[in-house]
């Protein structure tokens, strides 16, 4: 189906969108090695901001979103206030769960963020209960679920994708094959080399894009967004990108040949997108970008200082869905 251009509107917010995860996650970066400032391990998506900005750009509000481990990206896209995400991320009262999830479970359900699954795999089968609510509500939308190339290793990844392809279900399988599992590389747990091959084994489309090329995903997201709109179920989207740090901040990625990287370094997507916009003769509108994301990130680093840990006489709460008080 012919789809309208990207306006320049649309080009200069994917990348707006990048620069903010990149600018938040430095800063992440920055903090995780200060002593004592970020409780817990932090998992950053640096290099695979295109997948996060491409894909969440082209879903409606209605639309579904269920993540993983490597998750900032993806919320940042959505709109989630970097404040409050920063917030959560350092257990404050004032972090989008109450400071109860920390980085690992995130949620934003107003935003229709279901949740943060950092089981391996168990995402893609979370969401077809979230795609079944949809199909069966005749709802628009659709569930987009974030997985890793090594999570598409896991049996529950099969099941989802066989589940989704039986009941047509409307499912966006992101895989952001990053080519690295933890210290594991691509090549050493997926044979087939391009995940997105096995998306004929369920009868639904599936395609290898670069995850690099923002506009790019951008356009194969809305291509698969229509088919899972029409009725027609799930589509599997392969994402090759490259995980330019550590799995965590913790991890000196010691096992990582410096080639590799530095190869990749030099297709780093928000580089790309801006040599493309500048090539496009929308270099103007690039124009203090930079310096607002890194504004944003230095208010969102205040607002979470400035917010208190939660009190222990709130220990229980927010943890549970009261089903009497939703009946009322
Ligand atoms: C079921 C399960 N097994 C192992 C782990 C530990 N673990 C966390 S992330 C990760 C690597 C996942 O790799 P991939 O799916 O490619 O995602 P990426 O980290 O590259 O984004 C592992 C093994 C886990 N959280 N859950
Ligand atoms: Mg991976």
């Amino acid at each position: 189906m012919q789809r309208d251009p990207l306006d320049r509107d649309q080009r200069i917010g994917l990348h707006a969108d990048m620069l903010l995860i990149r600018a938040f996650e430095d800063r992440i970066t920055q903090m995780a090695h200060e002593q004592g400032r970020l409780p817990g391990m932090q998992i950053t998506c640096h290099g695979q901001e295109a997948v996060a900005a491409g894909v969440v750009r082209a879903l409606t509000p209605r639309d579904v979103i269920v993540t993983n481990h490597r998750s900032h990206g993806h919320l940042l896209a959505r709109g989630v206030d970097p404040g409050a995400l920063l917030a959560e991320i350092m257990g404050r009262q004032g972090g989008l769960n109450h400071g109860k999830s920390g980085t690992l479970h995130l949620a934003d359900p107003g935003r229709n963020v279901l949740m943060t699954s950092t089981v391996v795999g168990a995402g893609p089968l979370l969401a077809m209960g979230a795609a079944f609510a949809q199909h069966y509500r005749q709802e628009q939308g659709v569930t987009c679920v974030f997985f890793g190339d090594g999570a598409a290793a896991e049996g529950s990844v099969h099941e989802a994708m066989n589940l989704a392809a039986v009941w047509k279900l409307p499912v966006l399988f992101v895989c952001e094959s990053n080519c690295w599992a933890g210290a594991q590389a691509h090549k050493e747990h997926c044979p087939i080399g391009e995940i997105a091959a096995r998306a004929a084994s369920y009868n639904m489309p599936g395609e290898m894009t670069d995850g690099n090329d923002v506009e790019g995903v951008h356009e194969t997201a809305r291509g698969f967004l229509e088919h899972c709109r029409s009725g027609k179920g799930p589509a599997l989207m392969e994402c090759r990108t490259y995980r330019m740090h550590g799995h965590g901040e913790h991890d000196q990625q010691q096992y990582v040949d410096k080639d590799e990287l530095a190869s990749w370094a030099g297709r780093d997507p928000i580089v790309r997108h801006a040599e493309v916009l500048r090539r496009d003769g929308l270099g103007e509108f690039m124009a203090g970008m930079l310096e607002r994301a890194d504004q944003a990130v230095d208010r969102a680093v205040a607002f979470a200082d400035a917010s208190p840990f939660p009190p222990p006489e709130e220990a229980l709460d927010h943890l549970y869905v009261n089903p009497i008080l939703r009946e009322g």
